[in-house]
């Protein structure tokens, strides 16, 4: 008994707060198979190969294992592979609202001020109204949202693939990312190969009916194969870009890859 709590204690590293944190770095399905496991000091040594010994190895693998997850999970990433869909009567209603803030604080916009800018790596750089938005062919999706908060839920989105839109102004495909920037002080991006991915989707209603304040009227970006931090809401620009413009969640150490 003396013998085996002797072994979990390792000088100089808190073995609670280090098991947290790999899983927090971990992506979505290698942490579920952590948790799964028992999410123990010995399934992160058999995951990683690294075996713990004190603080400074503890941070070095940390450190390496955040780095090696978005690369990992962008070669990974197959642009052909779906995102499960769901039927009508799965839909989550309501569907939970969920931002930086309370719902009442969210941002309010005027439909018929609101422009979206497009800038960047186009051809075309004119701004789109939300009439000519609308007129943009419609296509409707059931997909789950997974919150990194910890709660998931189904929806249905309804709008333009995102690639359609892309190609419609021109965009140089060959760019690394495409950033969007929201009324409020919210921004993420995505990476080309998802951007192009069939499901990624220009959303203008939520089950039918135009977009909710709640659910980020007049536009959001539904990525459902991402987090539900990749999908901006009340996006007022979308730029083509090589460079990496970071992200609210991002900036604060959230992995960009995201998968879900
Ligand atoms: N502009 C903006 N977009 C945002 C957020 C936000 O705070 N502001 N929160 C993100 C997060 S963390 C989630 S889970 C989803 C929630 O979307 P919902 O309110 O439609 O459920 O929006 C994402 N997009
Ligand atoms: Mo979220």
């Amino acid at each position: 008994m003396i013998g085996r709590i002797r072994s979990l204690i390792i000088p100089g590293v808190d073995k609670n707060l280090l098991v947290k944190d790999a899983a927090r770095l971990m992506p979505d399905l290698s942490r579920r198979r952590f948790i799964a496991s028992g999410a123990s000091l010995g399934a992160l040594t058999l995951l990683t190969g690294c075996d713990v010994t004190d603080s400074l190895s503890a941070e070095n693998m940390l450190v390496q294992m955040s780095k090696f997850n978005d690369a990992v999970q962008a070669a990974i990433f197959n642009p052909n592979t779906l995102a499960p869909t769901y039927s009508e009567k799965d839909i989550k209603r309501p569907f939970p609202f969920n931002g930086f803030y309370s719902e009442d604080e969210a941002p309010e916009i005027e439909g018929a001020d609101w422009k979206l800018e497009v800038t960047g790596l186009v051809q075309n750089k004119k701004p789109w109204t939300l009439k000519d938005l609308y007129a943009l062919p419609e296509v409707s999706q059931i997909t789950r949202h997974i919150c990194v908060e910890g709660w998931s839920a189904i929806g249905s989105w309804q709008g333009t693939p995102l690639r359609d839109f892309l190609k419609l102004v021109g965009a140089d495909t060959t760019a690394k990312w495409v950033h969007f920037r929201c009324a409020e002080d919210y921004a993420s991006a995505l990476d080309m190969p998802t951007a192009l991915h069939p499901q990624t989707q220009m959303s203008f209603k939520f089950d039918n009916k135009i977009l909710p304040r709640a659910y980020g009227f007049p536009m959001k970006i539904r990525v459902p194969t991402k987090l539900g931090f990749k999908n901006p809401k009340y996006v007022v620009s979308m730029e083509v870009t090589n460079d990496y413009k970071g992200g609210y969640w991002e900036d604060q150490g959230y992995n960009d890859f995201s998968g879900s």
